[in-house]
């Protein structure tokens, strides 16, 4: 990991108009996009996207007032990378949730302005010791984060060493809804789902909508999900690349009492729909072969 203070990378990756490196919270860096469609905050400490809003909008992604900066710890809210596998470990309990680049301290390894006024991010991370132990496989991970009238988020992981590794993962964005109880989540209407509060697996009728704690990982969907809100009058779109599960996630007042870094009565204001590839979903990547999850942000004004 780069040792480069704030200035450093300022002096090395800003762009007038598009791009500069600035001390967030805790003092660690962030990049913070401006340009002629929107602004966008990316935090090198797991390289989370925790802040996105197109020119004439509200913004569009939720960041705990609870989230705690510090390192070794993931982010509560914007975009975390769940990598190498989602949700608990497949069989050691003891391995981080979510996996470990999330909690993790990334490169900034470019910047640069496109031609139809977006700006691109590159972000990377490769194995270490510490990763070995956790994981024993050699790779190399690079984000690329496209800031313009929509937000396109892509993961690469690439496989560096001289067998294949299987992966899992999420791209756990956290979006701000007005009230969470009348949202609509279309787009996995007739789906199967994993309920993971009531148990079993269950089939989608008609929208998605939380009346409770809600979590369920769609199996089998590539599609599209929109996030209506007639709260802020939005409609949000999640389109994806690269996956064939989306979690749909809400904690509800009960558990979000019982996380720390996240706000008793913040649940209504927040919503989780993710491109997964969550257990049944996962890839085999051969060596030298790299795997691509991605999703497109969008939002609209409604009525
Ligand atoms: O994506 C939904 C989920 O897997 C839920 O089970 C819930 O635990 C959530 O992620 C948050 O997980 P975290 O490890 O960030 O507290």
């Amino acid at each position: 990991m780069s040792t480069d203070t704030v200035g450093e990378l300022n002096a090395r990756f800003a762009i007038d108009g598009h791009v500069a490196v600035e001390a967030g919270p805790g003092g660690f860096p962030v990049v913070a996009v401006r340009n002629a469609h929107a602004g966008a905050t990316i935090a090198l400490q797991g390289a989370n996207v925790v802040a996105f809003q197109p020119r004439g909008q509200e913004p569009v992604l939720w960041v705990s007032q609870h989230a705690v900066y510090a390192e070794g710890k993931a982010i509560r809210g914007g975009i975390p990378l769940c990598w190498p596998w989602f949700g608990p470990h497949p069989t050691d309990p003891t391995k981080p949730d979510h996996g470990f680049v999330r909690a993790r301290p990334w490169d900034l390894i470019g910047t640069a302005a496109a031609d139809d006024g977006a700006t691109n991010i590159r972000l990377g991370l490769a194995d270490s010791a510490e990763t070995r132990a956790l994981w024993p496989h050699p790779f190399a991970l690079e984000l690329v984060v496209t800031v313009g009238a929509t937000l396109r988020v892509a993961l690469a992981a690439r496989d560096t060493g001289s067998a294949p590794f299987v992966c899992g993962g999420a791209l756990h964005s956290y979006f701000d809804v007005g009230d969470v109880t009348t949202v609509a989540i279309h787009g996995l209407e007739g789906c199967a789902y994993v309920d993971k509060v009531g148990g079993g697996v269950k089939t989608q009728q008609g929208p998605v909508t939380i009346a409770g704690e809600t979590d369920r990982v769609y199996q089998q969907t590539t599609a599209t999900c929109t996030i209506d809100d007639p709260a802020l009058g939005r409609r949000i779109s999640v389109a994806k690349e690269g996956s064939r599960s989306t979690v749909v996630w809400n904690p509800w007042r009960d558990k979000a009492r019982r996380l720390a870094d996240f706000g008793d009565d913040e649940y209504p204001r927040m919503l989780c729909v993710e491109v997964a590839n969550a257990p049944g979903d996962t890839v085999t990547v051969p060596p030298g072969g790299a795997h691509r999850l991605e999703t497109t942000i969008g939002v609209e004004k409604q009525g």
